[in-house]
């Protein structure tokens, strides 16, 4: 079978492959900076980055030297061995995100799960709860990732429906909601999970203070709070951790996608009180986690973070975008949101929803992605400069300004 074109390898992947996404009908095969290219030439400005994954800009040539480098040294040696790799990557780590200790793993939903072990058994071991009596808050609409323990106290039915038993000890609040936070809490609850920004959910922001609110009242239970920095953390919103808009410090801080610039899964869980002092050798661990690979190019996609100056420009671009989509003044629009370059725009039901938009910007060299029916999810690389964020206005401007279907 030819192998040249887009219905070729739609066809293949249709064929053989878990039918668990339901991707736009693009198939790339070349990424620089915040462009992409399809197997037909077409060029593309990725409005995506890999869910926030490649901040950095695609095949970032820092990174890239350092993973080739890396790659002929020495890439895996599990743990059962030291690498020279590792303690460099957790002093600049720790250096950069003000944290005590880190712990790396590999993709987000395993920093969260080692985030939720981590704060049990210090509810067991300093807090004093009762063996197997620990509780943990989280949100409604929240998304942490895909493990059954994660899928368990989701509240979006496709991720959880028919994946059942779960794991219990997980309670449910509205996210933004300070008071049922506070209602929810009892003596027996270890962790508080939350998102600074929920991203699945459709980029939603809670109320200003929230978070100050959240900080204190953990503070004064004496529960952990976690947050979950994957998405929102490593520059995407115009800081580097979300925390730092609120002005608070987590107790434990879950980072993953751009902490590699998209090269390689890594991911970690920085520690700010001395709560991962609970782990001991033998109770935690993973093959891959920590590899000399894995850490030089973390190394490098946090160098290049901060010495290009990606998060200022997150902060720049970002205003200077969202104050475009606003200026629209589209009919179709129902509110613009986000912070940093992490937006969204969401469409009035009679919209007619989000897909067909997507497709028609698509035509129009925009990658973007639909989240629930009505929401645009814009996510850009850090790195996009004020003339690609007016190409990206323009894209919209006349999609918006015209039926779907002919635009
Ligand atoms: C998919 C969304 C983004 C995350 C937060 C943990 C994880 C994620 C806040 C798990 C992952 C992804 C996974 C991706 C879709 C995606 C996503 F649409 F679901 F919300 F980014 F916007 N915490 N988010 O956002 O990290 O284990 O995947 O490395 O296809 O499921 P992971």
């Amino acid at each position: 079978m030819a192998r040249d074109n887009t219905a070729d390898f739609i066809a293949l992947e249709t064929q053989y492959g878990a039918a668990n996404y339901r991707p736009l009908d693009v198939v790339l095969t070349r990424g620089e900076g915040v462009h992409v290219w399809d197997v037909e030439g077409r060029r593309y400005i990725d409005c995506l980055s890999a869910y926030s994954a490649v901040n950095q800009g695609h095949c970032h040539p820092k990174i890239l030297a350092a993973l080739t480098r890396q790659a002929q040294q020495l890439t895996l040696t599990s743990r059962a061995f030291r690498n020279d790799q590792l303690g460099a990557f957790y002093e600049e780590l720790c250096a950069l995100t003000h944290s005590h200790k880190a712990l790396p793993m590999n993709s987000g939903a395993e920093a969260v799960e080692t985030a939720l072990k981590v704060a049990r058994k210090w509810g067991y071991t300093v807090k004093g709860v009762p063996q197997d009596q620990a509780e943990i808050i989280v949100c409604r609409d929240n998304f942490h990732g895909r493990t059954l323990t994660i899928v368990g106290f989701s509240t979006d039915p496709a991720a959880r429906r028919d994946f059942g038993p779960f794991t219990p000890g997980f309670r449910i609040v509205p996210f933004g909601d300070i008071k049922a936070l506070e209602a929810a809490i009892t003596p027996f609850t270890v962790a508080f999970l939350v998102e600074p920004i929920q991203g699945e959910a459709g980029v939603i922001l809670p109320p200003p203070g929230y978070f100050k609110a959240v900080r204190a009242l953990c503070s004064t239970r004496n529960v952990i709070l976690i947050l979950d920095e994957i998405q929102t953390g490593l520059g995407r919103t115009g800081k580097l951790l979300a925390e730092e808009h609120e002005a608070i410090e987590a107790d434990l801080t879950l980072i993953g996608k751009a902490l590699s610039g998209g090269f390689y899964p890594v991911s970690a869980v920085l520690s700010n009180a001395e709560v991962m002092d609970v782990l001991h050798p033998g109770e935690h661990g993973s093959t891959f986690g920590g590899n000399p690979l894995a850490c030089a190019v973390a190394r490098a996609a946090l160098k290049v973070l901060i010495e290009e100056g990606m998060i200022e420009n997150a902060m720049r671009m970002g205003s200077y975008l969202k104050t475009g989509f606003e200026a629209l003044h589209s009919p179709l629009f129902k509110e613009v949101r986000g912070r940093g370059l992490m937006l969204a725009v969401e469409l009035l039901p009679e919209a007619g929803g989000a897909r067909g938009y997507c497709e028609a910007l698509q035509r129009r060299g925009i990658l973007c992605k639909e989240t629930h029916e009505h929401t645009i999810r814009i996510a850009p690389p850090l790195i996009i400069t004020k003339s690609e964020v007016d190409e990206v206005l323009d894209a919209f401007v006349a999609v918006f300004s015209r039926d779907p279907v002919s635009a």
